[in-house]
Order: structure tokens, then C-alpha cells, then sequence
């Protein structure tokens, strides 16, 4: 394979959230989120795993920030959990809730590496989901009053911060089709998230420069969406639809102006759209400075005008949309292998959305552990191929002209994989979650090298 060398500056980190590391459920003053009281249901997550202990993160910060000096990481995206900041999600601020991160930060800035804050990874306070949640306006607005909050402690010494993880993800999977938390099926209530989601993250943006933040943005999920037949005008419907519910639903609101007309038309069917007032078009499209990108695998529709389409988490696609069936290698989540997709993926936003640059937030695999002798490092060459091929992806798209300033692994360590428990693994790190021993697998010796080369 060829040498590859990425631009001077070009960020190289890793990426976790709150509920999937921490831990400490109860510890100085946490309140509930609606992960805890989802994940404490039965029948929600695999075999009754809970966030309770994690990797222990909460405790082990110390420790786990000098791995990633080791690795030589420039760059670590964490999340703060809400309701370790404000219990009940409003109302008083709990000091020692910011002080866990105020530890964190300290302890990167001390190994030289470059904090990267995200506000909201999924884990609402629950007394926020009692009324309403993401359905109510309320939320958007506590939302602004907790990033002032969080800034207020940590704004000296962190200069990048995104608001929310994946509000597609919120929207469709907590409040559409009901697999993650807090469990909501209802396409109404999906569609009322998604505004009120973006309303936080505009109300947020607001906050956080009044109080003179630096860098700004937000992290998206956005699907590279491709027809299952290129030359079917019925699979092409299906991509412009999916494309609308997935992809333009965000980013045309938050860097044009607005929602899509036919977005606008295709949830009128479902919700009449009184939550959406005026005034909220200027506060969404406030000015970002980057935009976060999560990538993980492409998705294949076609047409079904027949009614026989399989639907899938988006309203108003069953009957008419088939999701097809992941084909080829898959990683163990059951998700397509296609670096492809990640570099069509950045050039289709670097053309459609331009000016605003772009960093890869979140780009990794899970993979079953090769072997069971916790003596010998875990050899996870898939973990590095799914690793190196979305590398070269991701530089091909910066030699097309994408500006794309960095790229963070998902994940630094194995955690709780949401709906999936810890059967999932998306580490570099390994964790024996029985001792909390942490054992670099082979692609993080492979990400070191990288980093230190700036290439591959
Ligand atoms: C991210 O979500 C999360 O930010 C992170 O917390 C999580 O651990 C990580 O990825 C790994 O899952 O569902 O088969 O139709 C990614 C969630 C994954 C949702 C891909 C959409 C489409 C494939 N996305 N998924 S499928």
C-alpha cells in the first residue's frame, strides 16, 4: 500500500460518552438519566446491562488519560452527563458533578492533549423525560442553561465544544421506533425531538458565545444513502426521501435556513408542526464553526411502490422504502464494511454545505476479542483494516478538496454499547470489565504509529 501523509495540524484522538464509560451512577450527587432508568427496564438492553459500573471511568480518569498520552493522542472527545450537572435537569447546579470534569480536563491539558467537550450524548435527566423530554420546548430552553453552566466551569481551559451526539439519533431511535432510550414509539414525537433538539443546539450556540466560547458545533450522523438499483427512478425516490428524513432534516436548518419542503410536507402527515415558531429558523442557523461527523456504514434503499417496503426507524418509509440488507463483510454489529461511503459521505457535505469545516467525530468497528489468553495482546487486525481503510477514505476526500481538519476513533476503550450492552466491542482498548484491566489491542499500537507518521 502507498504512503499517505495528512495535512500539518490534522487532529488525531479518540472519542467516548459519559454513560458509556463513567460509571459511579450514584456518586456525588448524579441524578437519574433516562439511560439508567431504559437500561434498568427489562427487555431494553441486552442480558440486563446497565451503565452502573462501566469501565469505571469516573474513578480511573487518572489512569486512563496517561493511555492515551502513551498513544500519543492530540485529541480526546468526552461528553458531560447532564444530570451529574444538574440532577433534575433544572435548577441548581451541582459543584461536584463539575468537578469530576474540571479533574478530566486538568489531566488532559497536563499530557498536552486537546479536550473536545460534547453536551449532550443521550443521557437526559429523567426528571426532564417526566415532562416531556425532547417533546417539550422546555428542554431546548434548560438545555442553554446547562451548556452556560459547564462553560462556566470549564470555558477557560476547553476550546472546541459540540452540543449534541447524533440528534437522529435522540429523535428516531428514543422517540420513533423506541430502541434506545427513553423508549418512545410515537412518529410524532420523533419529529417534535428533532426541532426541539435543534432548537437546544441554536439556543445552545447562543449561550455559549454570549459567554465568549471559541469553536462551536455540532456532531451529526449523517447516512450516505444509495440506491439499490442506479439506474431505478423508484430507489432514486427512496434515496431522495431517506436522504430528507436522515440528512437534509438537519442540515438545512442548520446551515441554510429552514426545513426542506418535501421534509416540511412528509411530517404533516404525521404531526401537525406547532412546535416549530418563527422565530426558531434564525436560532438554529447560528453560524457553527465545525461540524462533527459520525460514519460508520452505508445504507442501501430501494423503492417499494408496491407497499412491500420494510420501513425502518424513519416514519412514513414502511410500505414504500426497503432498507436492504447489509451484504459483504460486516463488522460484528451487522453493519457494512465501505470506506467508500465515507469519502462520498464528506464530498456530498463539502459540496452541498460548504464553508463550514469538518471533523470526523466518531469512525471505528466493533469486533468480537480473537482471543481468550489475556496475556497475549488482543490481535484485532479486522479492527485495523476497518481502521485503515476509512483513513485512506478519509484522505481521498481531502485530496478532492474536503476541509477535513481531523479524525477521532471510536472508541478509546470497549464500553456499553447501548441497546447492545457489553457485547459489543468498539475498543482500541481492550477492558476485562471483571478487573477493569485495560490491555491496548493491536489497532491501537497500529493508531499510535499512525499518528506519530501523520500517515499511514
Ligand atoms: C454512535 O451511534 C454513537 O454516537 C456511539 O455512542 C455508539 O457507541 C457508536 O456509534 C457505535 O454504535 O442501525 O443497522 O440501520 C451510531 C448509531 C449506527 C445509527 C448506524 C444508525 C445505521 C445502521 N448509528 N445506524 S442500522
Amino acid at each position: 500500500m502507498t504512503e499517505l501523509r495528512f495535512p500539518d495540524n490534522f487532529l488525531w484522538g479518540a472519542a467516548t460518552a459519559a454513560y458509556q464509560i463513567e460509571g459511579a451512577a450514584r456518586d456525588d450527587g448524579r441524578g437519574p438519566s433516562i439511560w439508567d432508568t431504559f437500561s434498568r427496564t427489562p427487555g431494553k438492553v441486552h442480558a440486563g446491562h446497565t451503565g452502573d459500573v462501566a469501565c469505571d471511568h469516573y474513578h480511573r480518569y487518572a489512569d486512563d488519560v496517561a493511555l492515551m498520552a502513551e498513544l500519543g493522542l492530540q485529541a480526546y472527545r468526552f461528553s458531560v452527563s447532564w444530570p451529574r450537572i444538574q440532577p433534575d435537569g433544572s435548577g441548581p447546579v451541582n459543584p461536584r458533578g463539575l468537578d469530576f470534569y474540571d479533574r478530566l480536563t486538568d489531566a488532559l491539558l497536563g499530557r498536552g492533549i486537546d479536550p473536545i467537550v460534547t453536551l449532550y450524548h443521550w443521557d437526559l435527566p429523567q426528571t426532564l423525560q417526566d415532562r416531556g423530554g425532547w417533546t417539550s420546548r422546555d428542554t431546548a430552553e434548560h438545555f442553554a442553561t446547562y451548556a452556560s453552566a459547564v462553560y462556566a466551569r470549564l470555558g477557560d481551559r476547553v476550546g472546541t465544544w459540540t452540543t449534541l451526539n447524533e440528534p437522529w439519533c435522540s429523535a428516531y431511535l428514543g422517540y420513533g421506533n423506541g430502541v434506545h432510550a427513553p423508549g418512545v414509539q410515537d412518529p410524532g414525537a420523533a419529529f417534535s425531538a428533532v426541532h426541539h433538539l435543534l432548537l437546544a443546539h441554536g439556543l445552545a450556540v447562543q449561550a455559549l458565545r454570549a459567554a465568549g466560547a471559541g469553536r462551536v458545533g455540532v456532531t451529526l450522523n449523517p447516512a450516505d444513502v444509495r440506491p439499490a438499483d442506479p439506474n431505478s427512478a423508484a430507489d432514486a425516490a427512496a434515496v431522495r426521501l431517506v436522504d430528507g428524513l436522515h440528512n437534509r432534516i438537519f442540515f438545512d436548518p442548520l446551515l441554510v435556513g429552514g426545513y426542506p419542503d418535501d421534509v416540511r410536507e412528509h411530517v404533516a402527515r404525521f404531526v401537525e408542526p406547532t412546535f416549530v415558531r418563527d422565530e426558531d429558523e434564525k436560532i438554529i442557523a447560528a453560524p457553527i464553526d465545525l461540524l462533527g461527523i459520525n460514519y460508520y456504514a452505508p445504507t442501501y434503499v430501494a423503492g417499494r411502490p408496491d407497499g412491500a417496503g420494510g420501513g425502518g426507524a424513519y416514519p412514513g418509509t414502511e410500505g414504500q422504502v426497503q432498507f436492504l440488507a447489509p451484504v459483504g463483510p460486516l463488522t460484528d454489529m451487522g453493519w457494512m464494511i465501505e470506506p467508500a461511503g465515507l469519502t462520498r459521505l464528506l464530498e456530498r457535505i463539502a459540496t452541498d454545505y460548504p464553508a463550514v469545516p469538518l471533523l470526523i467525530t466518531e469512525n471505528g468497528a466493533a469486533f468480537p476479542d480473537k482471543t481468550a489468553d489475556p496475556t497475549t495482546p488482543l490481535q484485532d487486525s479486522d479492527r485495523v483494516a476497518y481502521l485503515d481503510g476509512h483513513l485512506r477514505a478519509a484522505h481521498e476526500a481531502i485530496a478532492r478538496g474536503v476541509d477535513l481538519r481531523g479524525y477521532l476513533v471510536w472508541s478509546l476503550l470497549d464500553n456499553f454499547e447501548w441497546a447492545e450492552g457489553y457485547r459489543k466491542r468498539f475498543g482500541i482498548v481492550h477492558v476485562d470489565y471483571l478487573t477493569q484491566r485495560r490491555t491496548p489491542k493491536s489497532s491501537a499500537r497500529w493508531y499510535q504509529e499512525v499518528i506519530s507518521r501523520n500517515g499511514l
